[in-house]
């Protein structure tokens, strides 16, 4: 599918840009079929490593490529890799991906960071994250939030005591603006964009999938100690969609 001009000059300019539609219905309700079956598979993880029971403030992870051939197929969604290969240059490689959970009314937000701190790339401009939201991402149930521009310099990060986070050192936030996303909308951003997210206070829950992308010729192991792989910048459009029909006909199946 590819960006437009004018998202990729957006994007240029700001370090992200929101592509609406970037999932149609099926796909996006076959991810979020899959989180909440790894969800309530006990997979998720706390990032403070609190014990994860109902109505505790937690701030759910989950690596989910490794648990789901839905997810390590969506590395493959031509939509994902044509826009990410336009802004991070050919040959294009996958890093890694992450889903988050943010259980209602205590669901915990993420601190201000800039991903660079966890890929330590030269040039955070060759590596791009896309953060997609499983359930509408809203002011209310603290969704992303970015400080346009600031991919321009790097901030100094420090560990959060207890996670294995980091959180950059200062930051401006009355420069933060909240991107409020439906789903099936996608935010690009680029590595070098300082962003968080804030805590649920809605009274539903709320998931998002992030995957990242780099340059090949600039990938290094990250410090979760993932390898990028190169992948075709063209995507595999039967593997994704072979893959959506499976978890949707199993539900149907099930329901
Ligand atoms: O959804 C979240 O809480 C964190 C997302 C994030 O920081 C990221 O994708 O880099």
């Amino acid at each position: 599918m590819g960006l437009t001009v004018q998202e990729r000059r957006e994007y240029a300019e700001f370090g992200y840009v929101v592509v609406h539609d970037c999932f149609d219905a099926d796909e996006a309700l076959a991810m979020q079929l899959e989180l909440e079956r790894m969800r309530r598979d006990g997979r998720m993880w706390d990032v403070g490593q609190r014990t994860v029971v109902e109505g505790a403030a937690l701030n759910l992870h989950l690596n989910p490529s490794a648990h789901s051939a839905l997810f390590r197929a969506s590395a493959w969604a031509p939509q994902l890799t044509e826009a990410a290969s336009e802004l991070v240059g050919e040959p294009l490689a996958f890093q890694q991906d992450q889903a988050f959970y943010k259980p209602p009314r205590t669901g915990l937000g993420t601190g201000w960071h800039q991903d660079n701190a966890y890929f330590g790339h030269a040039d955070p401009t060759r590596g791009v994250g896309i953060w997609i939201p499983l359930h509408e991402a809203t002011i209310a149930n603290g969704t992303m939030h970015v400080i346009p521009g600031s991919h321009r310099a790097a901030i100094a990060h420090a560990k959060t005591a207890g996670t294995y986070l980091q959180h950059a050192e200062a930051v401006d936030e009355a420069a933060a603006v909240p991107i409020e996303l439906a789903v099936g909308a996608a935010l690009f951003f680029n590595n070098g964009v300082l962003h968080c997210t804030k805590d649920n206070r809605s009274d539903l829950p709320r998931a998002a999938f992030a995957l990242h992308y780099v340059n090949g010729d600039h990938a290094r192991p990250g410090t979760l100690g993932e390898t990028p792989r190169i992948i075709p910048a063209a995507g595999d459009l039967r593997r994704w969609r072979s893959e959506v029909e499976r978890v949707l006909s199993g539900a149907a199946l099930a329901g």
